[in-house]
């Protein structure tokens, strides 16, 4: 690999990222619309980029190999700000990954294109989807444009459906989602280099007790996740209980099912 594109690089993970994917490519090109500061080395690009802004994608994706797309909105809101960054600015990637020969993308996907399933289901990757809002449903858009990417044109994407990926796990729905960011790392690095995937959709879930999701797509990546959200039990459930009607104990996208619509 010689060059890397990470965009989001700005962001919670992206920041984690962008010393994790070092050693992934002989340069990394990192790019958000928030402020990124100075190159960290010779190894690192930085090229600010509105992934909104066509002309300004294209160029930030030629002469790249392949690209972890983490950049746009990461939560709930609404719908035009979604429409900017995550469709647009997903369609941006996918046309400048055609034009510019890219051949592998590895797309943050999100447990929100499933959010209106139970906690009490049990998913895998071809369950039909139910998004729990417009950032749920901007996701499962992309993981149709990265199927159509594949099938029109050949370009390949790993699809992670990524839990929770933070530090530790904030709340009890999270001791289900939770994702380590070792467990994303590694997958990270599998999917980009696991040969003839296609479109993979996989979960992204550390190995944590009550999972709700069957990930045997994952194994066609030689992933099996190492971590647990089982250390953090003890402080999690020293927080006040949710009621069993609260959404964040009923779905599986939590909070977000009952967030919107706006500006009503
Ligand atoms: P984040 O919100 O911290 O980072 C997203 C980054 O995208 C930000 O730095 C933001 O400035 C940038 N961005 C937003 N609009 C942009 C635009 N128009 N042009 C260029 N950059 C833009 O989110 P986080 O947690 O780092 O997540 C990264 C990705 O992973 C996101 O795509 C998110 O949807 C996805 N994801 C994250 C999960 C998590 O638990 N952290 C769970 C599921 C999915
Ligand atoms: C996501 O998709 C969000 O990007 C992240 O901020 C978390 O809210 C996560 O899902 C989650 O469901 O916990």
């Amino acid at each position: 690999m010689q060059r890397l594109l990470l965009t989001g690089a700005a962001g919670g993970l992206g920041r984690v990222l962008r010393e994790r994917l070092v050693p992934m490519a002989a340069t990394l090109r990192v790019s958000d619309i928030a402020p990124l500061g100075a190159p960290r080395g010779p190894h690192e690009e930085v090229m600010p980029c509105d992934l909104a802004d066509k002309a300004a994608v294209h160029r930030l994706v030629e002469g790249c190999d392949a690209i972890v797309h983490l950049g746009g909105v990461s939560v709930e809101r609404p719908f035009e700000e979604i429409l900017e960054a995550n469709i647009k600015g997903l369609f941006n990637v996918y046309e400048a990954a055609r034009r510019h020969g890219v051949r592998r993308v590895v797309f943050a996907s999100s447990n929100h294109v499933i959010g209106f399933y139970r906690q009490t289901e049990r998913l895998d990757a071809s369950a039909l989807r139910r998004p729990d809002g417009y950032y749920g449903l901007s996701k499962s858009f992309g993981e149709d444009m990265a199927q159509f990417y594949f099938d029109r044109h050949g370009i390949e994407t790993v699809s992670i459906r990524i839990g929770s990926s933070f530090p530790e796990p904030a709340n009890r729905r999270m001791m289900s989602t939770w994702l380590s960011y070792d467990d994303l790392t590694r997958l990270i690095d599998r999917a980009l280099y696991t040969r003839n995937v296609g479109h993979l959709v996989v979960y992204g879930a550390s190995a944590n007790r009550d999972v709700w999701w069957d990930n045997h797509a994952a194994a066609r990546l030689g992933w099996t996740p190492q971590d647990s959200s089982e250390i953090f039990r003890d402080k999690v459930e020293a927080q006040p209980p949710v009621a069993s009607t609260d959404p964040n104990a009923l779905y599986q996208g939590g909070g977000f099912t009952a967030q919107g619509p706006f500006g009503d």
